[in-house]
């Protein structure tokens, strides 16, 4: 259960570059994903940043995609027919450029069949935008104007945050609404990868800066969904995001304190097969542990003594 919505299993796609045409959304649809999130939406359509925008890793993934979307009512139309052919939840992700569009966007989805909103305000790859998730005070606006709006139950995904002052600060703004989750992490914003040969960055926008997904982040997000875990005492959940390509790696993600698990890099690697690979190796983990529930040890993170 998140924020009330009954899933399937605790693991399913994250928004992101796979999940922007109602094609690529049918195949989350139709893959074992336990939902279906679909691509952070604006309010008009956006191309995106020029290409090559995106580059695999030999332990991840670098993009700079800079929110290609095709506007939300294209979202709306969408989470109606994903809704009636597909039997999971279907999430969409708000990452309006200004208040004013993010409220707009917010309402229209009041009267659309979606389950959950996961409002995106950590983005790195706006040219000439900051990451608003870093800056609390611009945070607790949005969160106040977002929540008088919103009908539906919705989320924050959040960028990694590094220094322990940045948790708590941004953890007690965020208690101050009704958010009923987060999602720990973005990718981590600003990354250089450079083709020694060629002496160029693999991604053109920003002069080669990215955002860094995949295994390169795993321990980031561990510790940031471990933090918000503690923060929140378990009243806000927290959906882990960041390195998982096995059901080990999920099971890290439980034990820190997630109540569900997205998967990004390695669905856009692997395909939709990852779904069931990673489910059906976590379950095979549990059995090993003698864990029938993922409530039997969620949260349950030892102590060196
Ligand atoms: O579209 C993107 O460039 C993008 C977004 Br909106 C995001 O939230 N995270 C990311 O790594 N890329």
């Amino acid at each position: 259960m998140i924020a009330g919505v009954n899933f399937n299993t605790c693991i399913f796609n994250t928004s992101g570059p796979a999940d922007v045409t109602l094609q690529e959304l049918e195949v989350v649809g139709r893959s074992k994903s336990s939902a279906i999130t679909m691509k952070s939406c604006t309010l008009k359509p956006r191309e995106g940043n020029p290409e090559p925008r995106y580059a695999d890793l030999e332990f991840g993934s670098i993009n700079s995609m800079g929110l290609p979307n095709l506007g939300y009512k294209a979202y709306i139309k969408f989470s109606k027919i994903l809704k009636k052919k597909y039997k999971k939840p279907v999430i969409a992700s708000i990452s309006g450029m200004t208040l004013k569009d993010n409220l707009v966007i917010f309402k229209a989805f009041n009267d659309s069949p979606v389950d959950l909103i996961e409002f995106n305000p950590g983005s790195p790859n706006t040219i000439g935008k900051p990451i608003v998730g870093y800056d609390v005070d611009a945070m607790d606006k949005l969160l106040d104007a977002v929540s008088k709006v919103c009908k539906k139950p919705f989320g924050v995904k959040l960028p990694a945050y590094l220094d322990l002052v940045h948790f708590e600060k941004i953890a007690n703004v965020i208690k101050k609404y009704p958010v009923k989750f987060v999602t720990c992490i973005n990718s981590i914003g600003n990354g250089l990868v450079i083709d020694p040969n060629k002496e160029k960055p693999l991604i053109k926008p920003k002069g080669g800066l990215g955002g860094i997904g995949g295994r390169y982040i795993k321990f980031t997000a561990l510790a940031n969904v471990r933090k918000f875990y503690e923060l929140f005492h378990d009243k806000i959940q927290v959906i882990g995001v960041g390195g998982i390509y096995s059901g080990i790696d999920v099971f890290e993600f439980i034990l820190a304190g997630a109540s569900a698990v997205q998967i990004g890099t390695a669905f856009l690697q692997k395909g939709p097969r990852i779904f069931d690979n990673v489910q059906n190796e976590l379950k095979k983990f549990m059995e090993k542990k003698k864990y029938y529930n993922i409530q039997d040890f969620r949260g349950k993170l030892k102590y060196l003594n």
